[in-house]
């Protein structure tokens, strides 16, 4: 079993969700809502609007996203998905919980404020003018910004 912290596509309501909830890719269980401790820039870059938290601490905003409990077999389906290594590099991150819900019967529930940690899909390999793109705090693929997400099936 691992955390991983998901802020893009694969969170509640956004299009990769779905990934999650099937269970021939393993299993994921909704822990908690949390955001980053540390800032990181979060854009929105290439042909197919892929949101991106570059792994650069202390510039952008602290993110919003949610933590899940995973199996291994859903950590690999993720990892292959995500392309780790090339597209992502799956990094541990510190976290500070808004609010833990999930977890089984009797297992602890962290408070809000307190810092946990799980991985992520960053990337410390990309374009030298993503840096300079807008920045957000929270993921939408169907925000404002219009840069809607393009899924793998609508690719070319
Ligand atoms: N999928 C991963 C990384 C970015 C993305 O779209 C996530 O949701 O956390």
């Amino acid at each position: 079993m691992a955390r991983i912290f998901v802020y893009g596509t694969l969170k509640k309501g956004q299009p990769n969700y779905h990934r999650m909830l099937d269970s021939a890719n393993g299993k994921a269980e909704f822990l908690a809502s949390a955001f980053t401790t540390e800032k990181y820039p979060l854009v929105i870059a290439g042909k197919y609007n892929i949101p991106f938290l570059l792994n650069i601490p202390g510039q952008g905003h602290r993110l919003h996203g949610e933590i899940y409990k995973v199996d291994d077999k859903m950590l690999k389906f993720l990892d292959d998905f995500e392309e780790v290594p090339t597209l992502y590099q799956r990094a541990q991150v510190s976290l500070e919980v808004k609010e833990w819900v999930g977890g089984t019967e009797g297992e602890e529930r962290p408070a809000a404020g307190s810092i946990t940690e799980a991985f992520l899909y960053s990337t410390t390999t990309y374009q030298p003018d993503w840096p300079s793109l807008p920045r957000y705090e929270s993921y939408d693929s169907r925000g404002d910004h219009g840069l809607q997400y393009v899924t793998r099936s609508e690719r070319d």
